[in-house]
């Protein structure tokens, strides 16, 4: 059979999977010394021997330097000499954080003129989180890290991150590398579950998208097991173990065996996501509750605002009270989000959630029209709230009129009194500026306190302006005290519901349901009535008489005498036996002065359903002369999204004590945290079972199967002991400290070679994940030798192997050119001069943010979008404009898998279909016209043009100097500055700027 059909679709066309031959500089290279395995044909090859001790040339120079000079003397070469201080902290800055430096910084340091100077800039680069960002991605890159599950489906993977995180994490912690491969292959044992994330970061099809048949399950289980293989093999080892699924290795001494007895290290992992362990956020969480509790029993204690006796909330939409005058013309949906006025705006301090129900309703606006009522059919004095819907669009009326018709009647005007002018464009108390144009909810306005009878109908009348006018709902409230908005307690919830009234004697007290949750699908449920006497915590209930509506067929969970048995749950609550409505009613033993009443669903909070929603509570000294004492009309309506520390606040009376606003607010800090910290946090980063037996296959054929073998690394680089039965956990642990050891010939020349491949642009070895016999040989084997044996007695350091190269006057060397060198060594490879080349995407992003002055430094946490969809099929529209979340890091954002960065991905950034060990650094004009005209750019070069005026002021030339500090942390060269000036009066400060972010020395690394 051909090679499974699944892989192929990501191999680049034109190439065996299987790398070709590389054109190496410098032929082939056989070390002496005792092979591993000699007798394996291929064994021979230098990877696959033991590390050399070798000595640096000469000891009264930096190691490095040693080595490196000493190849280039036999060239006829040398050195460059120093480049200069604003060239090498630019250099630095690039190379570790990929962001460029403070001008305060770069003048700092171009007065320190010392060694140690320089040695202090390291520790401070490396110590900062930028740094972890920077190199977290050059890891990422291996593991065709992306944010979406792949294939033409594509959907998202919307857990991964924490993966991107634990990387960063382990980048900036400085963790041993033999512990990072540790965690990435056996995260689950070592505490870091999000680190597994390395095993499954590869596409995977979906169970939906395999075929039903057990071959095609089969199949796609093989490809999966593969990419782990394949990843392991080229990340860790520089091996491409993936080549010998069908067949043994066409150039390494790797078996189809050997590559089967690695995938049975592996044979119990599924691609899926777990729970994120965090033993540090359940400790912190219990330390948040026991605050929150603390502060809580202190707000309790403070007097609760004035009791409303009724509120109304009349809707647009409620049929029964509002009647419409003209054919209405459409809605206004909400527009999605939890900002002001948006369909989950939770509400703040200062205004409330969103009470808009459905949307609004529009008409059109004719002057002086009459086009809706609201009918409150309530007598008494109540304070009126009205809301409209708000667009920016310019077509609401800017003054739509609200009044009050005392009788009823329309045809009657001198009862009319106009109680409101809203001006329908903007939201309640704003009345000019920007707005947004899209549906929301305006918030409510004060209209006034009014009497209002039975039969009164308050109108909604066309404004003098505009060819739209609006409706939605108002809130009545009797006897509320001013405010700068309605009092409206928290939405009842099934867990626990107080009532606090001014203390009245009782005899009688009952509480009835008008309707449940889910449009009253159930009979409504009470676990418990508690009833208490006036100041104190005694509940007289527990002695009282109970009667009800009636009651639910259950003799044992749900009885009559469950409502005051002072026992929670479900199993000891009442029920109703009608859909939706029904009361109980517990007559006390003696009457009693009373002032609080809690009732709940389910205060185990196993059971959410039944819970009324609409209700009132009733007390009577007599029998049948009842008088409400709570209801559900002050509370918010429930469903509707509610912040409950914010609505404290928003309710304390004006003569409240400051402390106790200071604990309100502590307590919206708090809570916010810990829904936050229990939130239980998954993360895509394998499952593990018991491992399945693994077989040799047939030309890879999974239904060929032939013998079964058991897990054991590749033969040609020794062996580990590990019986047959070992446990799966075991399997992958075994592998990662073979892997990890300081024994192993490949693992820590594999990682000095990137890390050093990183810091010049290419490897000693060019192939980085290729170390095998089709490798490119290295071009100073004793240097890397030395470096992987410095780097593992240095206990996998990688900061330190960092330190080792900056510190070297290899990497601190000027980047001219040396017309004789160039001659001789076209690519530098011998390092007469330091290679510079092109920032990466992220690089160049970050930069344009940084300098521009509005790259927001959050770390953490799902990404950013560059795209409208977070997956899916196809079509990903583009973000043009980003807010402050789309100017973070570029690491942060969320990758769509097979979709390039719009503009960015331009500048060969990959798109996770393929680990990318070198990124390609073409230099293209496409690249170039795409940043120049991109939205983004023309965005930033304003916003960087008005950095300039606030920190340069007026004056041109000191505009542009600060532009070329910023940028370029240089003064402009002469005669430049006044070509820039001109274009300044030409063309506008921003054009220079974004001339300026899009110019080569702005995207090259000096
Ligand atoms: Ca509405
Ligand atoms: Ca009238
Ligand atoms: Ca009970």
């Amino acid at each position: 059979m051909s090679l499974p059909s699944v892989r192929a679709r990501f191999m680049t066309p034109g190439k065996s999977h299987c790398r070709l031959a590389l054109n190496a500089a410098f032929g082939a290279f056989v070390l002496a010394g005792a092979p591993l395995q000699a007798d394996i044909p291929g064994g021979e090859h230098w990877a696959f021997q033991s590390l050399r001790e070798v000595e640096p040339p000469r000891t009264d120079c930096h190691p490095i330097d040693a080595f490196i000079e000493r190849k280039l003397r036999e060239h006829g070469l040398q050195l460059s000499p120093p480049t200069d201080r604003r060239n090498l902290i630019r250099r630095l800055f690039f190379d570790l954080h990929g962001l460029p430096p403070a001008p305060e910084r770069v003048a700092m340091f171009q007065k320190e003129r010392t060694d140690r100077s320089v040695a202090a800039l390291i520790d401070e680069l490396l110590a900062s989180p930028r740094y972890g960002e920077r190199w977290a991605q050059h890891w990422l890159d291996l593991l065709r890290y992306a944010d979406t599950h792949g294939f033409e489906v594509n959907t998202e993977r919307p857990n991964a991150w924490p993966y991107r995180d634990y990387v960063i994490r382990a980048f900036n912690e400085d963790r041993p590398y033999s512990r990072f491969i540790l965690d990435q292959l056996a995260g689950d044992a070592t505490g870091e579950d999000a680190a597994t994330g390395f095993l499954v970061a590869s596409a995977v099809l979906l169970p939906g998208q395999i075929g039903k048949d057990a071959a095609s399950k089969r199949l796609a289980r093989q490809d999966a097991l593969d990419e782990i293989i394949v990843a392991t093999g080229d990340t860790f080892l520089g091996l491409s173990i993936g080549c010998a699924r069908c067949h043994d290795h066409k150039f390494d001494p790797i078996t189809a065996r050997d590559y089967y007895t690695l995938q049975a290290f592996f044979a119990g992992v599924e691609y899926g996501e777990r729970p994120l362990r965090n033993p540090e956020a359940a400790a912190k969480a219990r330390v948040y509750s026991a605050r929150i509790a603390e502060i809580r029993q202190r707000i309790a204690r403070v007097k609760p605002p004035a009791i409303v006796a009724r509120t109304i909330l009349i809707d647009d939409e409620d049929a029964a009270r509002t009647t419409h005058l003209a054919p209405k013309i459409g809605s206004g949906a909400k527009s999605p989000g939890t900002g002001r006025g948006n369909k989950d705006d939770p509400g703040g301090v200062n205004r409330v959630p969103n009470l808009s129900g459905n949307g609004y309703t529009w008409w059109t606006n004719t002057p002086a029209r009459d086009v809706f009522t609201y009918n409150p059919g309530s007598s008494g004095e109540f304070r009126v709230w009205i809301s409209w819907g708000a667009h920016g669009s310019g077509v609401h009326t800017r003054d739509a009129r609200y009044v009050l018709d005392l009788d009823g009647n329309l045809k009657t005007k001198d009862d009319q009194e106009e109680i409101a002018k809203a001006d329908q464009y903007y939201f309640a108390g704003v009345s000019q500026g920007e707005t947004e144009k899209a549906p929301l909810w305006s918030g409510f306005l004060d209209a006034g306190v009014h009497q209002l009878r039975e039969e009164s109908r308050i109108i909604l009348r066309g404004g003098e302006t505009e060819t739209a006018i609006t409706a939605d709902a108002i809130l009545l409230q009797e006897g509320a005290p001013h405010s700068a908005h309605p009092v409206l307690r928290v939405p009842v919830n099934p867990l626990r519901n107080i009532e606090r009234f001014r203390a009245v004697k009782a005899r009688f007290v009952r509480f009835t349901s008008f309707a449940t949750i889910d449009n009253n699908k159930h009979e409504p449920c009470l676990d418990e009535l508690e009833i208490f006497q006036a100041g104190s915590d005694t509940n007289v209930a527990l002695t009282g008489k109970p009667t009800s509506s009636g009651n639910y067929n259950d003799p044992v969970q749900h009885r009559l005498e469950h409502i005051n048995d002072g026992h929670y749950g479900n199993g000891k609550s009442w029920i109703s036996n009608e859909k939706g409505k029904g009361w109980v009613e517990i007559e006390l033993a003696d009457p009693v002065k009373i002032d609080r009443i809690v009732w709940a669903r389910d205060r185990n909070g196993k059971f959410h359903d039944r819970l009324a929603h609409r209700y009132q509570i009733d007390i009577a000294f007599e029998a049948g002369q009842w008088t409400p004492v709570a209801s559900s009309e002050d509370r918010v309506p429930y469903g509707i999204p509610f912040d409950q520390a914010n609505a404290i606040l928003r309710n304390l009376p004006p003569e409240t004590e400051d402390s106790v606003r200071a604990d309100a607010r502590e307590l919206a800090r708090l809570e916010k945290e810990l829904t936050g910290l229990q939130t239980t946090q998954k993360v895509y980063a394998g499952t593990f079972r018991k491992p399945d037996k693994t077989f040799l296959l047939n030309r890879g054929d999974a239904e060929q199967k032939m013998e079964e073998v058991s897990a054991a690394i590749p033969v040609v680089l020794g062996r580990i002991p590990l019986a047959p039965d070992t446990g799966e956990q075991e399997r992958r642990l075994a592998l990662a400290r073979w892997i990890g050891g300081k024994d192993n010939p490949l693992t820590a020349r594999v990682m000095v070679n990137r890390v050093w491949q990183h810091h010049f642009g290419r490897g000693l070895v060019n192939t980085a994940s290729d170390f095998g016999l089709n490798g490119a040989p290295p071009s100073h084997p004793d240097l890397l030798d030395w470096l992987a044996r410095h780097f593992i007695a240095a206990g996998w350091s990688v900061k330190k192997l960092h330190r080792l190269i900056l510190t070297s006057r290899t990497y601190q060397q000027a980047s001219s050119l040396q017309e004789k060198a160039l001659a001789l060594d076209e690519e530098a490879r011998l390092l007469w001069h330091f290679p510079i080349r092109r920032l990466e995407a992220e690089a160049i992003r970050d930069s344009v943010l940084a300098v521009s002055g509005n790259l927001n430094l959050k770390m953490g946490g799902p990404g950013f979008n560059f795209f409208k969809t977070r997956g899916g099929l196809s079509g990903f529209p583009i973000v043009e404009t980003f807010n402050d979340e789309g100017r973070r890091r570029m690491i942060y954002a969320h990758k769509v898998r097979m979709e390039r960065a719009p503009v960015f991905g331009a500048f060969d950034c990959p798109d996770a279909g393929q680990a990318t060990p070198r990124r390609s650094r073409a230099v293209t004009a496409l690249q170039a016209l795409n940043l120049f005209n991109s939205r983004f750019m023309i965005d930033q070069s304003e916003i960087f043009a008005a950095r300039l005026r606030k920190e340069a002021g007026s004056d041109p030339a000191a505009q542009v100097e600060r532009a070329f500090q910023l940028a370029y942390n240089r003064t402009p060269r002469p005669g430049k500055r006044e070509r820039c000036e001109e274009t300044v009066a030409a063309h506008g400060l921003s054009t220079l700027c974004r001339a300026i972010l899009n110019s080569n020395e702005f995207i090259f690394m000096p």
